[in-house]
């Protein structure tokens, strides 16, 4: 049955594909996938799993109590996994190799609220590096002063079969009105079903979220193995930092549903269902009003050409965005400035990254990427403030040579 997964037409194509990775050199950008394994998609829009039910990414607001607030921000989390990691199965049959988005590129939308109750959720993406490739992202909800940032990039490689990827970055959920901070540590992930030409991926090892409050949760990820166990199977506990009691247990699939239980009595708090809890469509402007730096706008062609399956055209139209990106580089380098991203700024300490990573025995170093992509109000502002007067906001280059 699984073998049926690689639609006949690209039979010929897996082969000599599966033989290439087996030399992987840990570049997923350089990994020249069959035709019908890419999809249409940037990168950059992946910020946005992070926020696809803003009722529950903005429901810790609400919650007086530390110790729940800290369980609500748990649970949030937990409901990401399944737009995170297994959305591209369920829309496009498979795991996909999304398009590798260019330096400055953006992804921008809100997810609207009709009722008034949630308020507005913006959605900033930016591609803060492309050698190697770096998203970062600023998810905001006003309303309840709520705001996620974050920054991620992949460092892959090829064993046993399969495609492990370990990704370099966290993300930082603020709650305004308490003043509190949650670090997130992201999952280290591989790729199953390759040899079959269904890829599609599963999470392992652990993940962390540590609280300016000090409480600890640790999500810990297994998969169907061999014999016994189900598929994106977790088990989360949190607890008080120091403390050995456990608070509550989170046990389930990520991609299916789980069960929140109070620690000590094992009392069954809340059921989750993943598969009937509906997403909250993103709103994305028209592409006539977009800017030129936006993802869909950028990447129109190529997109279309993608889906109409017409390759020379995919070719030639990704060929003319590469072509321009390097005269864009070169042109920088001669003049000895770089891009300036419009949204983030690359900082060498971020302070509270660094408490809580020093709190929970992160190794600071595994969240960085050659410095920490922080979101920039100021910037933010001006761009704001530049929409508000009706000025374009172009995409500067500024002189830092001087
Ligand atoms: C990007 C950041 C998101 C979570 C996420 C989900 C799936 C990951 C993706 C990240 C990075 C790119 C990725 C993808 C799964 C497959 C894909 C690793 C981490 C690679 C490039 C595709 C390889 C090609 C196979 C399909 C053969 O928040």
């Amino acid at each position: 049955e699984e073998d049926g997964a690689v639609p006949a037409a690209a039979k010929g194509s897996w082969a000599p594909f599966l033989k290439s990775i087996a030399s992987f050199n840990g570049d997923l950008a350089s990994l020249t996938a069959p035709p019908f394994i890419l999809s249409s998609t940037s990168l950059t829009e992946y910020s946005g799993y992070w926020a696809e039910h803003p009722e529950i990414f903005v429901a810790p607001a609400q919650e007086k109590d530390p110790q729940k607030r800290a369980l609500l921000v748990l649970k949030w989390f937990l409901t990401t996994l399944k737009q995170q990691y297994s959305s591209r199965n369920e829309k496009l049959g498979s795991e996909k190799k999304p398009l590798n988005p260019f330096l400055g590129e953006l992804f921008l939308g809100k997810w609207k609220d009709p009722t008034g109750k949630i308020g507005e959720t913006q959605l900033i993406s930016e591609q803060v590096s492309h050698h190697p490739p770096v998203t970062a992202y600023a998810i905001l909800n006003e309303k309840h002063g709520v705001k996620l940032e974050g920054y991620n990039g992949q460092k892959a490689s090829f064993s046993r079969g399969t495609i492990s990827v370990r990704q370099v970055g966290h993300a930082k959920y603020h709650l305004k009105e308490f003043d509190e901070d949650y670090l997130i540590t992201l999952p280290s992930l591989h790729i199953e079903g390759i040899v079959y030409g269904a890829p599609y991926v599963e999470l392992n090892k652990s993940s962390t979220i540590i609280s300016s409050t000090g409480y600890v949760a640790q999500i810990d990820y297994s998969g169907k193995g061999w014999i016994t166990g189900k598929k994106n199977t977790f088990c989360a506990t949190l607890k008080k930092e120091g403390s050995k009691d456990i608070l509550y247990t989170i046990d389930g699939q990520w991609s299916d549903g789980f069960v929140i239980k109070e620690g000590k009595t094992k009392k069954e708090l809340e059921t989750y269902n993943a598969k009937t809890t509906e997403i909250t469509p993103l709103y994305i402007a028209p592409i006539e009003e977009q800017d030129p730096l936006e993802s869909r706008r950028a990447w129109a062609k190529v997109q279309e050409s993608i889906n109409t399956g017409d390759l020379e055209t995919t070719g030639t139209e990704k060929s003319k965005i590469e072509n321009e990106q390097r005269e864009l580089r070169k042109k920088e380098k001669e003049e000895g400035r770089e891009w300036e991203r419009r949204y983030f700024t690359r900082v060498m300490d971020d302070p509270v990254f660094t408490r809580l990573a020093e709190s929970c025995e992160i190794v600071a170093e595994e969240g960085k990427t050659d410095g920490i992509w922080v979101f920039d109000e100021k910037k933010f502002a001006q761009v704001v403030e530049k929409a508000r007067t009706g000025g374009e906001a172009k995409a500067e280059v500024v002189n830092t040579a001087a």
